[in-house]
């Protein structure tokens, strides 16, 4: 396959309303956004996943879409979203658009009109006669039942997250053809390609309980692909939270004319307890991740093409997770970017991730803004849970975490808006020390080993294209290799916060990037100190 431009880049995700505050009301904007296209390039990251700018509501943040073709008022206006495309193409940078079309918003045009009567935006949703009762036991994702009564007109729609995000109704031809429409809309806009939220659910069937994987989802990604994608060199990612590497190529594999990458989750589940939820919490067994990004590495089928994360608006921030703030802040937050980028996959950084930024403390439910975690603690506390699991569950895991505002500088307000403006959502503390100004300043910082893994990236076509090969190493060494064209690089970390001693049947040539000032020559005899993680060329 001819290589594609998103194969050798490096994405930025931006989460807007927490990025840069350009008109001092506390809300960060598309301005803001603009405004720091320089720190990025300095970054060196070639697109940004901005999540959804689109007018909303905002009871889920913007994943509540009220009108997909005019922008949020909070973030500005169409014009100033078409500076951001044309400065960002100017810096090299491509902006992909968070689509978010398995369901809009309550408050959409098209819900009001279903809601009405219209029998015509009726069919773009999901109704159901209350006649025989509830349709089913199916939950939403944010708790409680997806189906939402309407006494009045004696019936139940259907939403698999908020009451006020009803889902569409895919199977409706007019339904599809709308959401053409949208993305050609930003097509023209110029805008680089699209993330796809949740796509894996656009198959559903309540009445049979099929939510995700439906058996029509392949067929509308490839009428996507016939009426919008064919001809353009955009990128498609797709998030599909249950794939894994035997049904990512259904989506990824060039000749079935689908997406271009999928986000898949099966590393992110590995520190909760199995078949359960996110917040019943176990701790993460470095085999199990080492195994479970391998087979990513090794069981896609080379047509296929992988994203590599740690972070998103999502999930908690990496360095709280499976990093170790306390006590090697830098080491492990250098481990694990450099674990992360030398494999094979398009990498994404969520900002705030190149700062080493951390989760936050919270224990009070005014402190928390996500729908998420605020209807977790009201089921919680309805059934009788303690506020001390509640509260661990929601530090460690709480989407929050990655939401309170980018961290510029040690001023008030970290920079993120006006000193003595009052941001919608409460900054992280440790502004004062983690920032992007004493990130810039300190040469040794994480900033910079994100910016050289770029660098890396970009002058080295064995991290794009190598083959990767998991090493027998010990439990807490996660180590491979890298080969492209004769040459054989080897990748090691020590994953833990004590020394470990690691033979490797190797001879190092050159010392690519490490998170110690060490340089590495025989590798059979050694003693890793905590989180020592090196890249060496072999002989
Ligand atoms: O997330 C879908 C999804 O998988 C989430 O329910 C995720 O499992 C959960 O947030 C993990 O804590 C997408 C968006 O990324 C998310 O922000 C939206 O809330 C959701 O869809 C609905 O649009
Ligand atoms: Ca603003």
């Amino acid at each position: 396959m001819a290589s594609k431009w998103w194969q050798q880049s490096v994405f930025y995700q931006i989460y807007p309303r927490s990025f840069q505050d350009s008109n001092n009301d506390g809300i960060g904007d598309i301005k803001g956004i603009t405004a720091r296209l320089s720190y990025l390039e300095k970054l060196g990251i070639d697109a940004i996943w901005l999540s959804p700018v689109f007018a909303s509501p905002n009871v889920d943040n913007g994943y509540d879409v009220s009108d997909y073709c005019a922008i949020m008022p909070e973030f500005g206006t169409m014009a100033d979203m078409e500076e951001l495309i044309a400065a960002a193409k100017k810096a090299g940078i491509k902006i992909i658009m968070d689509l978010v079309v398995n369901h809009t918003s309550s408050e959409h045009p098209w819900f009001k009109k279903a809601l009405a009567g219209d029998p015509h935006y009726k069919d773009y949703y999901i109704f159901r006669s209350d006649k025989n009762g509830l349709p089913n036991d199916l939950n939403s994702f944010f708790g409680g039942c997806a189906w939402e009564h309407l006494p009045a007109t004696n019936e139940y729609y259907f939403h698999l997250f908020a009451k006020e995000q009803p889902d569409l109704n895919w199977e409706n031809p007019a339904v599809r053809k709308e959401v053409w429409k949208i993305m050609n809309f930003w097509l023209q806009k110029g805008v680089g390609g699209f993330r796809l939220d949740v796509i894996e659910l656009i198959g559903k069937i309540p009445d049979q309980k099929i939510i995700g994987d439906g058996p029509a989802l392949h067929p509308y990604l490839q009428e996507m692909y016939r009426e919008v994608l064919a001809g353009h060199d955009v990128v498609t990612i797709g998030e599909t939270g249950s794939v894994t590497p035997l049904t990512a190529p259904l989506y990824t594999d060039p000749k079935r004319k689908e997406l271009s990458m999928v986000f898949q989750f099966q590393h992110m589940a590995l520190d909760e307890v199995a078949k359960t939820s996110k917040w019943n919490l176990k701790s993460l067994n470095v085999s199990e991740l080492k195994t479970v990004l391998s087979r990513w590495q090794t069981d896609l089928p080379k047509e296929a093409w992988n994203s590599l994360f740690w972070s998103n608006h999502d999930q908690p921030r990496i360095l709280s997770r499976w990093g170790n703030v306390a006590d090697y802040p830098t080491k492990s937050s250098k481990m694990l970017a450099i674990l992360l980028h030398l494999m094979r996959g398009t990498p994404f950084i969520y900002q705030g991730e190149e700062l080493g930024m951390t989760n936050q403390y919270v224990d009070k439910i005014s402190q928390l803004d996500d729908i998420e975690s605020i209807h977790y603690y009201e089921e919680e506390k309805a059934k009788g849970s303690s506020e001390a699991t509640i509260w661990q569950a929601i530090n460690t895991k709480g989407r929050d975490n990655a939401r309170t505002p980018m961290q510029w500088s040690n001023v008030p307000n970290a920079g993120f808006t006006g000193e003595n403006v009052t941001p919608w959502y409460n900054l992280n503390p440790n502004y004062t020390t983690i920032n992007a100004q004493t990130r810039l300043d300190d040469p040794e910082s994480i900033f910079y080993t994100y910016q050289k893994l770029i660098q890396l990236r970009k002058k080295y076509p064995l991290i794009v294209w190598g083959d990767y090969d998991l090493l027998d190493t010990a439990e807490n060494i996660f180590a491979y290799t890298r080969s492209y064209e004769g040459e054989t690089w080897l990748i090691c970390a020590n994953f833990s916060d004590s020394k470990q001693a690691v033979s490797l049947p190797y001879a190092a040539t050159e010392t690519i990037i490490t998170n110690y000032p060490h340089t590495y020559h025989h590798l059979n005899q050694l003693n890793l100190l905590p989180y020592e993680t090196f890249v060496v060329k072999l002989a």
